[in-house]
Parts: structure tokens; C-alpha cells; sequence
């Protein structure tokens, strides 16, 4: 990276920053153009798999609406995209010897058409959590290794063969904790599968969970493996996992709190980061569960190391860490936000298990970078503001903790680049709506846009205002961006959301007469325009 002859107060100029978001949280259209069913479609609809008894038939109806999601993305003035693509649009059944499906294709090509068009780099996940529903059934997803491995390798190949042209960066999935521990373990996710019989018919907590991660490490490593072998040299991508963690500080001084801390990052990080960076499970998971923790064979190892180009890191928050407890999920560490003293860590969001505590986030890409050594992009980073969902528009609109929360985060990603040199790629809040938030349903909002779900309306708030304007001070622009070829007169319907067709026209306008240099991405001109003009 060209840090050193950036200046003093700004990221590297091809730091990719933007908004997250996943398929199931905001696509809606269940059934459109042929899509199959995914794990969470029965699941969100079960009684009291949700807290406020909503699924994801609607979400962010984002399936119809995405020229409004593309317009936000260009208010905004991203660089970069993170979504997801929903396996059972692509292969409505999952499986390799099922067939492929055109229009759920077709969707999400002109869709990643789009993006280029506007200067926005797609930076895609294949699976984030909505496994095909048939998949479930013919051999119980993750936990049938032998199967999801070649079936998710296949649906890999179709996404490099039809949209790799495109796409240079590819996550193969989101957070394997959460699907192997809150999938298979604690079961409060799709397919909710778990010891507890209050939960689940089916289930067994002590093994389960283990089997799963070990077939999500395999099946990311094989789609890596082909990537690499048949698509890399010609399509000049990067490819990926991204893995939930959040930073661990010993609750206080004392040594078997210190072990603690060190013992849930084992378990929150180290059970996918080592094998797949370092070529072996911790040492502390095979203390804690013995045989239960599955073993590669050599060959697998061979695939399984050295399997990602870079370190996707999807963060929230710091746990103080107690030793003790029986919960093998946090490592058998006890997590607090109450400090010895009695305080608070930080400003408390609307999900117990989130705090706003910004040192945590420069100690988290230090550790992660000195013992992995990768290029880091963080994929997810965000707040969820206490009690939004019952405000008025008007005061959820001015999110202060989450300016706050993301204020903190901006600085110490600086500090961790300039002053620790910890080569950051990118970095994606999440998220760039309200949406699903899964067994939260609608209640827990994360997005940087607000989503009147009575009208599907999107309004920005602070925090994303925040956001655009600190990228837009803090990673250098290229000298041809900066000034729009002609004034626009409907910045008025810009700001209200938004009407792409015109923006299109106006964009693409002046084609013949321009330069090559803006044909290239003329919507890159125009997003910096419209967003020097909103102030943002
Ligand atoms: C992300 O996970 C997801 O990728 C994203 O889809 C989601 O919308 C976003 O967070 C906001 O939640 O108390 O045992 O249930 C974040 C990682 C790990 C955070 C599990 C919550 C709860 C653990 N998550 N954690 S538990």
C-alpha cells in the first residue's frame, strides 16, 4: 500500500470504504423469478423465532426497490458495496446437479451492471446464513460435510463463471461462529437446531456446532482452492472469509482473567482464523472439547491453510473477560460491559450484547494483525441506537451514540493505519439500512438510513451523513473526480431519494462528447458532485 507517501491525516487513495448489507435482510420477494426457499424463510415465520413475530417475506422489499438503494449509494459517495448473493435465487434447490436459475442471475448481474455504471465496487459475499431450504432437508446443511462441501464449491463456480467478469472481491462467508454456534448450538438462527428441548426437536449442542464450522471452513477453503486454481489468473480477483470477533480485555489484572481473555478470542476467532491463516485449530479448543472438535486430515489441512487473501473482519464491540463459566460458545468465559469499579464500558445499545468502546477496535486490528499477517477489510462494523424503533422519524433521524460510536471507530482506524501501521484495505458500516435484523426481526435497527416500514421510505441519518463525510475528508480523491462536467438542476428530487431515472439520463448525457477518462465511470464524477452539494 502506498501509505507512506500519503499525507499524515488520510487513508491510502484506493481505500475501499462503503455500506453492508445481506440478502435476506433486505431482499424480500420470496418467491420472485423463481427463487427457492431458504432456511430462514420458514424459520422467521415460526412462532417465537422472532421477537416481534415478523419474517423476512418483505424486509426492505429491496428486490423492487434497489434503484432507490443505488441512489442512497451515490448520496452517500461509497467507493464500495458490500451485499450478498441468495444461493436459492441462483440454484433455487442448492444442490450441484440442480438446475441453475436464469432470472435469479439475471438480477443480480444487472444489479452489479449497475454499481460498475455508478463507480461503486461490488465486494460480494456467496453466503450470508439463507442456505437453501432443500439442502436442509436432504442432508441437514452444514452438518452433512461430504455434500455441502462439493454443493457449495458448485454454487461458488457459478457465481466466478457468471458474475467473476465483474466482481474482483469475493467473501465466501459470513461469520461461521454465528452459523455453526447460533445455527446448530445455542439455535436461535436458522435451522434453530439445538440441546435445549423448550428450543428444538432436534439438536445436540455438544456436538453439533463443531461439525458445522468444520464444514464451513471446508467449503469456504475448497470454493478458494478452485478460485484460485481456475478463475484467479484471469479474472484478477481477491477472494475471502470474514469472521465475526469482537475484542476481548481481561475483566482486570489478575492472570487467570488474563488466560480468559485470551481463551475467547480462541473460540470467537481462532477456531476458523487459525486453521485457515495458520493451519490449526487453537490448541484451547482441543483442550476444551477433546474428540468433539473434528480433525483435518492432511489433505484438507493442504486446502484449508493459507485459504483466504486477506482478513475480513466483521466487529462491534469489546467484552470485559472473567474466567470461569460452563459456556464452551464464549470459551467458558464470562462476558461484562460493568467495569470492577462498578462503571460502565460504554453508552449501551438496544442489544444487550453491544457497547460503544472505540480503543477496543484499534486493539482488535493490532492483534489481528500481528498474529495473522493479512491485509485487513473490515466487512461490518455498526450500532444499534437504544429504543429507535419507538421514536418518530424525525428523532431517530439524529442518532447521536451512533455518530459517536462510528466518530470513535473512524479515529482509531486512523491511529491503527498512521500511527500502528496496520495495512486496513476498507471498511463497510453496517448497515446501509434498517432491515431483518434476524431473531430481532424488525425491532433492533442498525442501518445508517432510516426505513419507514409503512411506507418504505429510506431517510438518512447523522450517522450516515457522518460516515460519507468523513471518508470523503479522509481518503484522497482522484483530481478527475472532484468536479461534475455540468451543473444539475434537481439536487431537490436527489435529496428527497431519489430519482434514478433521471440521474441516469443526466449521467450518461453528455456520452459521445465526453472524454474517455469520464466515460469510464461517469456516475463516479457525478456521486462526488451530488454529495459535495448535500454537504455530506
Ligand atoms: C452481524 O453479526 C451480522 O453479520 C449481520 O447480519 C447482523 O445484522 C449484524 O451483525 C447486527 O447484529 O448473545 O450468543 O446470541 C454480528 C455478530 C455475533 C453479534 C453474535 C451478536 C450475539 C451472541 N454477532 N452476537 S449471543
Amino acid at each position: 500500500m502506498t501509505t507512506s507517501t500519503t499525507p499524515s491525516n488520510k487513508l491510502p487513495a484506493d481505500f475501499l470504504w462503503g455500506f453492508a448489507t445481506a440478502s435476506f435482510q433486505i431482499e424480500g420477494s420470496p418467491n420472485a423469478d423463481g427463487r427457492g426457499k431458504s432456511i430462514w424463510d420458514d424459520f422467521s415465520k415460526a412462532p417465537g423465532k422472532t421477537l416481534d413475530g415478523r419474517d423476512g417475506d418483505v424486509a426492505t422489499d429491496s428486490y423492487n426497490r434497489w434503484q432507490e438503494d443505488l441512489d442512497l449509494l451515490v448520496q452517500y459517495g461509497v467507493k464500495s458495496y458490500r451485499f450478498s448473493l441468495a444461493w436459492s435465487r441462483i440454484i433455487p434447490l442448492g444442490g450441484r446437479n440442480d438446475p441453475v436459475n436464469e432470472a435469479g442471475i439475471k438480477w443480480y448481474s444487472d444489479f452489479i451492471d449497475a454499481l460498475l455504471e455508478r463507480g461503486i465496487t461490488p465486494f460480494v459475499t456467496l453466503y450470508h446464513w439463507d442456505l437453501p431450504q432443500a439442502l436442509h432437508e436432504r442432508y441437514l446443511g452444514w452438518l452433512g460435510k461430504d455434500e455441502i462441501v462439493q454443493d457449495y464449491a458448485h454454487y461458488a463456480r457459478v457465481c466466478f463463471e457468471r458474475f467473476g467478469d465483474r466482481v474482483k472481491h469475493w467473501l465466501t462467508m459470513n461469520e461461521p461462529w454465528c452459523i455453526s454456534i447460533l445455527g446448530y448450538g445455542r439455535g436461535v438462527f436458522a435451522p434453530g437446531r439445538s440441546s435445549d428441548r423448550m428450543r428444538s426437536t432436534e439438536g445436540d449442542s455438544s456436538t453439533e456446532p463443531w461439525i458445522a464450522g468444520h464444514s464451513v471452513i471446508l467449503s469456504h477453503a475448497h470454493a478458494v482452492k478452485l478460485y484460485r486454481e481456475e478463475f484467479k489468473q484471469k479474472q484478477g480477483g481477491q477472494i475471502g472469509i470474514t469472521l465475526n470477533g469482537d475484542w476481548a480485555m481481561p475483566y482486570d489484572d489478575s492472570p487467570q482473567n488474563i488466560e480468559a481473555a485470551q481463551h475467547a478470542l480462541d473460540v470467537a476467532i481462532g477456531w476458523f482464523a487459525d486453521p485457515i491463516y495458520l493451519g490449526h485449530y487453537p490448541a484451547y479448543m482441543k483442550e476444551m472439547l477433546g474428540n468433539r472438535l473434528p480433525e483435518f486430515t492432511p489433505e484438507e489441512l493442504a486446502v484449508v491453510k493459507g485459504s483466504s487473501d486477506f482478513y475480513g473482519m466483521n466487529t462491534y464491540t469489546t467484552n470485559l473477560c472473567k474466567a470461569g463459566g460452563d459456556d464452551e460458545f464464549q470459551g467458558c468465559v464470562e462476558y461484562t460491559f460493568t467495569r470492577p469499579d462498578g462503571t460502565q464500558l460504554g453508552t449501551q445499545a438496544h442489544c444487550s450484547w453491544l457497547q460503544d468502546y472505540a480503543p477496543g477496535f484499534r486493539d482488535l486490528l493490532n492483534y489481528l494483525y500481528k498474529r495473522y499477517r493479512k491485509p485487513i477489510y473490515v466487512t461490518e462494523n455498526g450500532f444499534a441506537v437504544k429504543d429507535e424503533n419507538t421514536m418518530a422519524i424525525e428523532e431517530a433521524l439524529h442518532d447521536e451514540d451512533r455518530v459517536h460510536y462510528y466518530a470513535g471507530v473512524t479515529d482509531s482506524l486512523l491511529a491503527a493505519v498512521k500511527e500502528d501501521g496496520v495495512d486496513v484495505r476498507g471498511y463497510f458500516g453496517w448497515s446501509l439500512l434498517d432491515n431483518f435484523e434476524w431473531a430481532d426481526g424488525y425491532v433492533t435497527r442498525f442501518g445508517v438510513t432510516y426505513v419507514d416500514y409503512d411506507t418504505q421510505k429510506r431517510y438518512p441519518k447523522d450517522s450516515g451523513k457522518f460516515l460519507s463525510k468523513w471518508f470523503k475528508e479522509h481518503v484522497p480523491q482522484p483530481a478527475a473526480e472532484t468536479k461534475p462536467s455540468s451543473p444539475l438542476q434537481e439536487n431537490g428530487v436527489i435529496v428527497n431519494g431519489v430519482n434514478s431515472k433521471t440521474q441516469r439520463t443526466k449521467a450518461n448525457g453528455p456520452k459521445t462528447a465526453a472524454p474517455k477518462q469520464s466515460r469510464k465511470a461517469p456516475f463516479a464524477r457525478f456521486t462526488a458532485y451530488i454529495s459535495a452539494f448535500l454537504g455530506l
